[in-house]
């Protein structure tokens, strides 16, 4: 009995001995403390939200959900206008309608746009404590609510909050690569959240968990389907089972969106051709457009991989890709959708680098799609790699939007062995200058359309989801998730602001336990990059399943997928010559940008054997020749995850015992990894540099021969 009482009470004060699973993400709500509770308080106790509001059971739930967790209090709800004159929290949709607080708001009201919100507190006539959210539409209070709800999580003052929050971006989207069968390409999180085989009739609550995460982080669209399409998803059943999703996401402000296996005319429709001029093509996605809308009336649109990696395509009928994407965006148009168009694209028959395959084909198309087009751009040229240059097509197609994809999944970082924290990747990005328009044309001004004047304007990350417990397979996984939504709201917020939050309402508000996993996540994608790809090297991985390095793969079909493509590693040296003496991919880049990588002795070392070949000589700037310092980076990364070991192991008591363990035990799986990196690439580059590994190093105690014969058939994802 006393034993029953100690746990209750543990468990009532929310303390960390109690085992936690990770189902909750960032929406744990665990109590405040004391003096935090009762500033909070008065504004929460009474709210009022404005009848007619499409979102009102979302932020009703929300709310009654978190402010008890939180605060200890229950709210009590009003949406009748007579409540105005007491203190409490006011959502307001309408420009016209009353605002608590005094005040002419109309202005600010008027720069929230159809997403944004303003929030203010202040005082009512009687000198009450009154917040106000003012909108133009239901979804602006929601993330409104959500925004307030992350700002008690993370203890800070509302008392004088003023302000206003508009997201940058106007699509902010998650591609899922999930199949009808429930497989997920890079999936390393279990299966796809979309039981298909249930819906439409079974509702499973994770679905509407799944809303209320993307909600909380502004996100606004889901691409339910996987890019190598399936036109089953086009069947008349199957768009039931669409629309039942659509109907659960739609009071979170989540549109679906789905993948168009371009050769579903002839698939499905019985044609004999889905080529994009012919007239019975054109005629039956209209038809297929108009059958989705009917179902599903507020419906994304499209997005299409075409004439990539053996997918169907306009290419096949000697069309462009603009003409598929625009006859796919004139079905979708008189119901305001949208096509989202990859440009992934490299073939096979083209001997041409890999890195300028994509830019060749889609610059020439630049002002050809129609303005619901919007064409969506890898972050680098090759493949989510470690770490990329920025892709050459940002700035290059200034009549068109491009649309931001990440990979959030972590194909090939890690997977879900590792715990590799994404912002910093997804800045470096987002910061890069293109100077398409001069100094300051970064990434993030050519995709939030400001550069060129788009309307239309987005970002998407492939998923990292699935149904294990935990979302996401490692437990800080979700904070990939989470940095994703939140860039895509504001590109401008710092990796650690981002970190920070997330790890105090995912964990714990203790400042050590803050200061320290911070710290391991900020600097773990540089980290991983020092094991995996150090000094621009990439896609050396493992042949399929993409887990671990196989850098000697030379074997495969196509030369660009062999590794050796890549490094082109020999006796003189290694890295891949992409200066005008070799590929020229490096003069797809503005002059300006390409500065800082073209010369081998000046290159930002980062991309030095990205952009040239060389010699394993060559002094570097740390003073080391390129083998060493080779070494050092293969031996500092792996290192590195030791001390990311150690770091953790002192969080113990102050982490939940269930996830302190899962990262533990986790973070061992990471540093057997990393030394599996370290050690199989530098055996392997020494068979070309012939140089030992710098004595003070630990020496590999296994063969290369041993680590070309690994074998994982059943490695996740593949
Ligand atoms: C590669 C993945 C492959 C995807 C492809 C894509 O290995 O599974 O289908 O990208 O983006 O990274 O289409």
């Amino acid at each position: 009995m006393k034993k029953l009482l100690l746990a209750t009470l543990l468990l009532v004060n929310g303390l960390l001995a109690v085992a936690e699973n990770g189902y909750e993400l960032w929406l744990r709500y665990r109590p405040l403390p004391l003096a935090s509770q009762q500033a909070y308080r008065p504004y929460f106790r009474k709210i009022f939200i404005q009848p007619g509001n499409a979102s009102a059971t979302a932020i009703k739930n929300e709310l009654s959900i978190a402010i008890p967790a939180l605060l200890g209090i229950q709210p009590v709800f009003y949406s009748d206008a007579a409540m105005a004159g007491n203190s409490g929290l006011y959502i307001n949709t309408d420009a016209g309608f009353h605002t608590a607080i005094t005040q002419n708001n109309n202005t600010r009201l008027k720069e929230t746009g159809t997403e944004g919100f303003y929030l203010y507190a202040g005082k009512n006539k009687k000198q009450q404590a009154v917040l106000s959210i003012l909108s133009q539409s239901d979804k602006g209070s929601l993330y409104a609510v959500f925004h307030l709800l992350r700002m008690m999580q993370n203890q800070q003052a509302i008392q004088q909050l003023n302000l206003l929050s508009v997201p940058k971006l106007q699509l902010r989207l998650l591609n899922h690569w999930d199949n009808l069968n429930r497989s997920v390409e890079r999936g390393y999180a279990g299966l796809s959240l979309w039981n298909w085989h249930t819906l439409p009739g079974y509702i499973d609550q994770r679905y509407i968990d799944y809303a209320r995460a993307n909600a909380s982080i502004g996100i606004n669209g889901t691409v339910l389907t996987n890019v190598n399409a399936n036109a089953t998803v086009l069947t008349a059943p199957y768009l039931l089972k669409v629309k039942a999703l659509a109907d659960v996401f739609r009071p979170y402000g989540i549109k679906v969106y789905l993948t168009a296996r371009f050769s579903a005319p002839i698939e499905m429709g019985g044609l004999k051709t889905a080529d994009p001029l012919d007239p019975d093509v054109k005629d039956w996605w209209k038809q297929k457009a108009n059958e989705i809308y009917s179902l599903i009336p507020d419906f994304g649109g499209f997005l299409v991989k075409a004439n990539s990696e053996g997918q169907p395509g306009p290419q096949d009928y000697k069309r462009t890709h603009a003409d598929g994407a625009n006859m796919l965006a004139d079905a979708v148009q008189p119901h305001k959708g949208i096509v989202i168009w990859r440009a992934f694209v490299y073939a096979a028959e083209n001997p041409v680098d890999r890195h300028k395959q994509a830019y060749d084909d889609f610059v020439p198309l630049d002002g050809q799609f129609r303005n619901n087009v919007m064409v969506q751009v890898k972050n680098g040229a090759i493949d989510f790699m470690p770490r990329e240059p920025f892709h050459p097509l940002f700035g290059a197609m200034p009549r068109t939007p491009l649309m931001m994809e990440f990979q959030v999944t972590q194909e090939y970082l890690g997977q879900a062995t590792q715990l590799v924290f994404l912002a910093p990747l997804f800045k470096e990005v987002l910061d890069a200058d293109t100077y398409s328009k001069g100094k300051g044309s970064t990434v993030a001004k050519v995709i939030d359309g400001s550069l060129d004047q788009h309307t239309l304007n987005g970002m998407a990350g492939v998923s990292n989801i699935g149904n294990d417990i935990n979302w996401c397979g490692h437990p800080f996984a979700q904070a990939n998730w989470y940095a994703l939504g939140r860039l895509a709201w504001d590109h401008s917020i710092s990796s650690e602001q981002i970190a920070e939050e997330w790890l105090r309402m995912s964990y714990s508000a203790d400042p050590s336990f803050i200061h320290t996993t911070k710290n391991i996540m900020l600097r773990s994608r540089e980290i991983m990059v020092n094991y995996m790809n150090p000094l621009g090297l990439h896609h050396i991985m493992g042949t399929g399943h993409h887990y671990g390095p196989a850098p000697w793969v030379s074997n495969l079909n196509r030369p660009e997928w062999n590794p050796v493509y890549y490094h082109k590693a020999d006796s003189l040296g290694i890295g891949f010559n992409r200066t005008a003496s070799g590929s020229n991919a490096i003069s797809q880049y503005h002059p300006e940008a390409r500065k800082a990588w073209e010369n081998p002795t000046t290159c930002d070392e980062k991309y030095l054997l990205w952009f040239h070949h060389v010699s394993w000589n060559q002094k570097l700037s740390s003073g080391n020749s390129l083998w060493n310092e080779l070494c050092k980076r293969y031996y500092n990364g792996a290192d590195s995850v030791k001390w990311m070991i150690r770091e953790w192991s002192q969080q113990e008591k102050r982490v939940d015992a269930q996830r302190f363990k899962a990262v533990s035990m986790l973070l061992n799986i990471q540093w057997e990894e990393a030394k599996w990196w370290r050690n199989a690439c530098l055996l392997y580059f020494q068979t070309f540099s012939r140089q030992p590994i710098p004595a003070g190093y630990e020496q590999p105690e296994l063969t290369l021969d041993y680590y070309k014969k690994l074998r994982f058939p059943y490695a996740p994802g593949n």
